[in-house]
């Protein structure tokens, strides 16, 4: 047919294999299929792609266990071709072309997904895909890289320094001290790595080295960062549409409750236990304004494309700092990013369908 053929892209070789399968289960289910070709392809804990079957259910989360993708489906290639891209199921029988891929939807995390790995192997497949290109993503997934994007762009961030492992194994010293001038309390955390493992609040010199050390063991680089006392955690989703103009959402507030100090692992994936959301948050007209403006500037500081959530913290007095910049946010209906563009009167359907049309109007090579 006629159609645009999309390839729906999950699971991978990451610690969110199950949140990433339970993704692409919403992203299949929400595309229109009378407008688009959709083909779902797995890529299993070790890394193999896989044709998956157009069993929805499958994807769901059952009795508080996520799914995985199955190995024993038959394997697939994008391959480059003149005009494109094309997928080939690789059978018993022998090869067999599932024909001319249009767009990518990549819903992978961590290595090799969200941090230009996959996005570079895309640009030599010779295919169109969803959301930040290679660039952007790699900035954006080392902390210590956005920072110095950001803070060149004029975007204000917390203070920080980047702590190596071979700085620390040389002169432990010289880095506490680079640390300290920061003031406690502190923030340690491994540079890259999408979700909050690794990550310690440093309250005074004792605990600092521990703290790196313990980071440290996620990542050689890593970041140390000032603490914002009293602030609001404040995100805005940023949205590229087709005719390349950016749309900034209403945002949401997130209120860390209990005894959690910061937006952890537990927060974010307990929800309800120990975090309050506020969607749309309550921020006055001039916030409103500030944060949205700064949210594309932020986008744009880092050459982003298709989305991103951009994270702020909003001080007593009305500043605005950016915490985070998420160029692969959590994408089912109820996560925070599609929940923002909800109230913001794009329901998820159409979030899918504008993302779709976005990656299509790009070009394949001078971009
Ligand atoms: F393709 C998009 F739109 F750029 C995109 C890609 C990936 C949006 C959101 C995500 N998010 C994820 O893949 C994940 C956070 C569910 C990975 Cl576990």
């Amino acid at each position: 047919s006629g159609k645009p053929r999309i390839v729906v892209l999950f699971g991978g070789r990451s610690t969110e294999h199950g949140i990433s399968c339970v993704t692409g289960g919403s992203v299949l289910a929400a595309v229109d299929t009378t407008k688009y070709d959709v083909v779902p392809v797995g890529i299993t804990q070790d890394g193999q792609w896989v044709l998956e079957s157009g069993d929805l259910d499958r994807l769901k989360i059952k009795d508080r266990q996520t799914p995985t993708v199955d190995g024993s489906r038959p394997p697939v290639t994008l391959t480059q071709v003149e005009d494109g891209s094309e997928l080939v199921v690789h059978e018993a029988t022998g090869p067999r072309s599932l024909g001319h891929v249009d767009a990518v939807f990549p819903l992978l995390h961590g290595p090799w997904g969200e941090d230009g790995t996959l996005q570079g192997q895309l640009e030599m497949a010779g295919v169109r895909y969803v959301g930040a290109g290679v660039l952007a993503s790699a900035v954006s997934m080392d902390k210590g890289f956005m920072k110095v994007a950001l803070a060149a762009a004029g975007v204000p961030v917390m203070p920080s320094i980047v702590v190596t492992a071979r700085e620390w194994a040389r002169d432990a010293a010289e880095c506490r001290a680079r640390s300290e001038e920061l003031g406690y309390p502190l923030f340690v955390k491994p540079a890259r790595g999408g979700s909050s493992i690794g990550i310690s609040k440093v309250h005074d010199a004792s605990e600092l080295d521990a703290a790196i050390a313990t980071a440290m063991e996620h990542d050689p680089r890593v970041l140390v960062e000032g603490f914002a006392a009293g602030v609001r955690e404040i995100e805005c989703g940023v949205l590229q549409l087709p005719d390349g103009e950016l749309r900034t959402s209403l945002p949401a507030e997130i209120r860390i409750g209990g005894d959690h100090e910061f937006y952890d692992f537990e927060a974010k994936y307990l929800p309800g236990e120990h975090t309050e959301i506020d969607c749309p948050a309550k921020v006055d007209d001039d916030l409103l304004a500030r944060m949205q403006e700064l949210a594309a500037v932020t986008f744009d500081a880092v050459a982003c494309e298709g989305l991103a959530r951009v994270d702020f913290f909003a001080f007593p007095d009305g500043s605005l700092v950016v915490n985070e910049l998420n160029t692969m946010p959590g994408f089912t209906p109820s996560s925070m990013y599609p929940q923002m563009w909800g109230a913001s009167g794009i329901d998820y359907t159409e979030l899918v369908d504008l993302l779709i049309q976005q990656a299509l109007s790009r070009g394949t090579d001078l971009r």
